[in-house]
């Protein structure tokens, strides 16, 4: 494997992703990004220029991505419309680019034979009570709650189809939620950091008991380069790193983490419909493929993040305005 074509490699994940394959491996890669409000060319700033390319473009558009996909070795599906909160206020470019667009790449690949994992998430599966004793594994029934996670959901069955009907080489990952450089400012974990930076209050939705299941975005890149170096074809990895904490302990451990009373926070507007607990159970990577994650104690990875936020306000202060502006109109 030569050549990788990374949808979505502009955006949180996929540029993490990028640079730890120009890394670690000799690979050259195109990245294929619409370039929406959520992706930044800075996160791909530094990278090789004979190593690294940007296609501005859409995954809808099946002319733009017949060409490149004839002419790579492999593609790793990041791209999507990934924030739930902005799901409940426009699921229609959910439905065009999670369920369409991964259509079209699937259509692409089945044209040139070509090798293809696509990134999903946990929240396919639904929630978790709380104190429910298991986690998700790769039998668990889909039952997802969001305009978001439906649509993830959706892409996650047109991928499992056409590896049944027509041979597509794929392999799927369903990964917990992620933290680390480069995450959009809309999204819990650099809201929260960025508001105490700025000298607002973190905010709460609900009680703030909800639980994620936390896991370092490097340790997501080293568990889909090891899937797409070995995976099975057909299979499904669930990706995971033991991180589970409530939004509550993940708040008060920021604040204290930047000196402040980890009781200065507030309580805001609920999200609608919003999911519990996940939890995943990694046993199939970490014994089929030895995948193990180095991040593996949280507050260490989150107190690197705090500080990466802390050093990086020129990347993420233009955006917060706006963001925070949304947020406000729906009381949150
Ligand atoms: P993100 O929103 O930060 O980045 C998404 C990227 O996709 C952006 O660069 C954006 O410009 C690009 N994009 C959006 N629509 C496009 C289109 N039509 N054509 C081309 N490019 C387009 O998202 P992220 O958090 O980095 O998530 C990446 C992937 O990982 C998604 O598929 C998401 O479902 C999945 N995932 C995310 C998490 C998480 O915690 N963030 C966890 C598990 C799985
Ligand atoms: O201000 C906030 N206050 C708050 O309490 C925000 C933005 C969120 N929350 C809560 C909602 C969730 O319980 O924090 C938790 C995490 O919220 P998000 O960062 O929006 O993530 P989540 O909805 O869990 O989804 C994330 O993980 C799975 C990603 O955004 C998805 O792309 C991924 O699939």
């Amino acid at each position: 494997m030569d050549r990788l074509l990374v949808t979505g490699g502009a955006g949180f994940i996929g540029s993490n992703f990028v640079r730890h394959v120009v890394d670690r491996t000799r690979m050259d890669v195109t990245v294929l990004d619409k370039l929406t409000y959520a992706a930044s060319r800075e996160a791909l700033a530094g990278l090789p220029a004979d190593r690294v390319r940007l296609v501005v473009g859409d995954i809808l558009d099946a002319e733009a991505v017949d060409p490149l996909v004839r002419d790579h070795d492999a593609v790793v599906h990041f791209a999507a419309e990934s924030h739930n909160d902005n799901s409940l206020a426009d699921p229609g470019s959910f439905v065009r680019t999670n369920v369409l667009g991964t259509y079209t790449l699937l259509e692409a690949v089945r044209r040139h034979g070509t090798r293809f994992h696509h990134v999903s998430t946990d929240e396919v599966y639904g929630d978790l009570a709380l104190d429910d004793p298991t986690r998700f594994t790769e039998a668990t029934p889909y039952n997802p709650s969001s305009p978001y996670s439906a649509t993830k959901a959706g892409s996650d069955h047109l991928v499992r189809a056409w590896v049944r009907s027509f041979g597509v080489p794929a392999t799927i990952s369903n990964c917990s939620n992620n933290y680390g450089p480069w995450q959009h400012v809309e999204k819990f974990i650099p809201r929260q950091v960025t508001n105490v930076l700025d000298g607002s209050r973190p905010k709460l939705y609900g009680s703030g008991e909800n639980v994620r299941d936390w896991i370092h975005t490097d340790d997501h890149s080293s568990a889909v380069l090891r899937i797409l170096e070995d995976g099975a074809i057909g299979e499904t990895y669930l990706v995971g790193a033991d991180g589970e904490h409530s939004n509550l302990e993940v708040v008060r451990l920021i604040l204290e983490l930047l000196g402040r009373d980890p009781d200065d926070f507030e309580h805001v507007t609920d999200r609608a419909g919003h999911d519990l607990r996940y939890a995943i159970d990694s046993t199939r990577l970490r014994s089929e493929l030895g995948w193990e994650p180095r991040y593996a104690d949280f507050p260490s990875g989150l107190a690197a993040t705090v500080e990466w936020y802390r050093e990086h306000a020129d990347w993420w202060r233009p955006h917060k305005q706006r963001t925070e502006a949304a947020y406000a109109a729906r009381g949150q």
